[in-house]
């Protein structure tokens, strides 16, 4: 009885959640499936952990990988005059802000989210556009920036606010991830490449990588980060620049 309740329960997830709360009524307290409560009783903290670490890594290559010329797309030099100051200073004035379904909103220096620890990543990039190639990407992991801040109740998307316009209609570019992506272990804040500071055409002083989704999810020149409940009220709703615009889907997962 105890194991065919125990494989019908793992089988089924937590759908057999409730079978299992009926089930259970019958067992003693010392029973293993009282920890299968305790899960069920924190359903979506630990169903959300669960599903992360279960979802697998991209493959990361080896330095010997690394693409001799990294071509650059979209934005190669943001056009707004205090872009230019805050270029002159090395973004020293610069700072990324964290605000929205938060706990506690961020404003951070370039400096400040390099002491954090910090990931190194070497990956394909992939442009819908028809090319790809290999850097590799130094950051600090999204999740912790999002641990500092905490998330608010409701919290479902992060939205990526960028510095740069695109010249078609002079809307902010930006983009958005649900927290899965948001907090995979791959999806970084990078501030280096190729071991060197990021450059300016590839999105200086912070950009998103998001391993898991092709290029135009990758934003550049990051200014914002905010949480939100829904994304119906950013630009024109559909989540990014590109989707808003040029019906991209906003789901682009490799
Ligand atoms: N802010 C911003 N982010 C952006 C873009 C852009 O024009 N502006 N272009 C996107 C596209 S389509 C791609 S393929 C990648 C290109 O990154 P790279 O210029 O470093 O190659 O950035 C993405 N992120
Ligand atoms: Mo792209």
């Amino acid at each position: 009885m105890t194991d065919v309740i125990s494989r019908r329960a793992l089988l089924g997830g937590f759908a057999a959640t409730g079978t299992l709360l009926a089930a259970c009524g019958r067992l003693d307290e010392k029973s293993p499936f009282h920890q299968l409560l305790d899960v069920a009783d924190g359903f979506t903290l630990h169903a959300q952990r669960l599903i992360l670490s279960s979802r697998p890594l991209v493959r990361e290559l080896p330095v010997s990988e690394i693409s001799k010329t990294f071509p650059t797309n979209g934005t190669t030099m943001p056009k707004a005059d205090y872009y230019k100051r805050m270029l002159d200073t090395d973004f020293r004035d610069w700072k990324l802000r964290v605000h929205g379904l938060v706990d506690r909103p961020l404003a951070l220096t370039l400096a400040q989210l390099q002491s954090l620890p910090s990931r190194t990543q070497i990956t394909l990039h992939q442009c819908d556009e028809g090319w790809s190639a290999i850097g590799q990407w130094t950051g600090v992991q999204l999740s912790r920036v999002l641990a500092l801040s905490g998330l608010g109740r409701g919290a479902r998307y992060v939205v990526f606010h960028c510095l740069d316009k695109i010249d078609l209609d002079g809307a902010y570019y930006y983009e958005s991830l649900d927290l899965l992506d948001a907090l995979h272990p791959q999806t970084i804040l990078a501030y280096g490449m190729n071991g060197k500071p990021l450059p300016v055409a590839n999105g200086a002083p912070l950009r998103l990588r998001i391993e898991l989704q092709i290029g135009y999810k990758n934003a550049k020149y990051v200014d914002r980060i905010e949480v939100v409940d829904s994304l119906n009220s950013i630009g024109k709703g559909r989540g990014g620049w590109w989707e808003d615009f040029d019906h991209a889907v906003w789901y682009a997962g490799q």
